[in-house]
């Protein structure tokens, strides 16, 4: 059986590599339709070997399709998810419109799969980058020991922010190198050479992003009690997103433990080696890859019985498109 699967947003870096991981995961494609906005209109975009012709997305578009994975943002998702659902598509989207919706599941298949079965408005959510990697890492352990705490520190790339992002944070190294001013067109300063926070910000002076991980977490993990002190930083980094994350737990557990539990757990790359400079896991390296990497596992010296951990992984991957195609491969296989 093959299906119908559009992409709304093809044009932006989750968009495209939503394209790229169909192809490459041989997902059964019968027709692939390709949408954006107006500006983009009949834009050609690659394919695997061939190519694909994108089209304006409007209210027709949904016409006999199976999925629709969507990545245009929130406003977007918010006006055109009912619409595909209503058209008899499952819609898997990743912006934060639906995510925190009590009708709409939010879906990691390494720690959530069973949720995506429930989806009354027939949208499915996809997490934000940084709480995808994060709960990928932390779900073996979380059913061991039971985790109380997460206090996580994200070193965040340019890609997250999308395509625009990471073309000014090239052009602004290539002003810093050749010593000529610096422009900012979507970072709110200076990016290169440089660390920020640039989320909008929310409650209590936490940003945007650092809500979502308190909330998206404790919803994947199906467990309110989990408490997370997030602080969610840009580096200038092109792709590729790491997390050094503090972990306490109800029962006590030892790096040693740890690292058993995540050895062989679904979607992780354990580097396990003692802690050796320039081996453990790094965005440049996990950047085109799709594991979650996870290494620096160490007991904490001032907390009995916790941990510090070291995570990576591609966000434009497991943290937006590949983990939106793993929910539609698996809704397949239970079809
Ligand atoms: P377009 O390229 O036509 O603007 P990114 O996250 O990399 O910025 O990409 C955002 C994606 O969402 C792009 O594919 C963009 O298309 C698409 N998009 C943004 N606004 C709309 C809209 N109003 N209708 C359809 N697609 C949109
Ligand atoms: C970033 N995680 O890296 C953000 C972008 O809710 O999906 C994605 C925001 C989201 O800036």
């Amino acid at each position: 059986q093959s299906f119908v699967v559009a992409v709304v947003g093809a044009t932006g870096a989750v968009g495209r590599e939503m394209l790229r991981t169909l192809e490459q995961r041989n997902f059964p494609v019968s027709r692939l339709v390709a949408l954006a906005s107006k500006r983009s209109a009949g834009q050609v975009l690659p394919y695997g070997k061939s190519e694909i012709v994108v089209t304006e997305l409007g209210p027709q578009s949904f016409e006999g399709v199976h999925f629709a994975l969507f990545s245009a943002g929130a406003s977007v998702a918010r006006e055109y998810g009912p619409i595909a659902a209503k058209a008899g598509a499952i819609v898997i989207d990743n912006s934060s419109a639906w995510r925190m919706d009590p009708e709409v599941p939010l879906v990691v298949p390494e720690v959530n799969m069973a949720a995506a079965q429930h989806r009354p408005k027939g949208i499915i959510a996809n997490p934000n980058c940084s709480t995808i990697q994060m709960v990928v890492a932390l779900k073996p352990l979380h059913d061991a020991k039971r985790i109380k705490h997460i206090v996580v520190s994200t070193y965040q790339a340019t890609s997250g922010k999308g395509h625009a992002a990471v073309e000014d944070l090239l052009a602004q190294a290539r002003a810093v190198l050749d010593g000529k001013p610096v422009e900012a067109t979507v970072f709110p300063g200076q990016m290169a050479f440089n660390v920020m926070s640039d989320w909008k910000p929310g409650d209590a002076d936490y940003s945007e992003e650092e809500w979502k991980m308190v909330h998206e977490t404790r919803k994947i993990m199906g467990d309110d009690s989990i408490g997370v002190s997030p602080t969610t930083v840009r580096v200038p980094v092109v792709n590729g997103h790491s997390e050094s994350v503090h972990v306490q737990f109800h029962e006590p557990i030892t790096a040693e433990e740890a690292k058993r539990l995540l050895r062989n757990a679904d979607g992780v790359v354990l580097a396990d080696e003692p802690y050796t400079p320039g081996k453990h896991p790094t965005p440049a390296a996990a950047s085109g890859t799709d594991p979650v990497y996870v290494g620096r596992i160490r007991d904490d010296v001032a907390v009995k019985g916790a941990l510090n951990l070291w995570v990576v992984a591609d966000n434009l991957r497991k943290g937006a498109a590949l983990n939106a195609v793993q929910i539609a491969e698996r809704l397949i296989k239970k079809a």
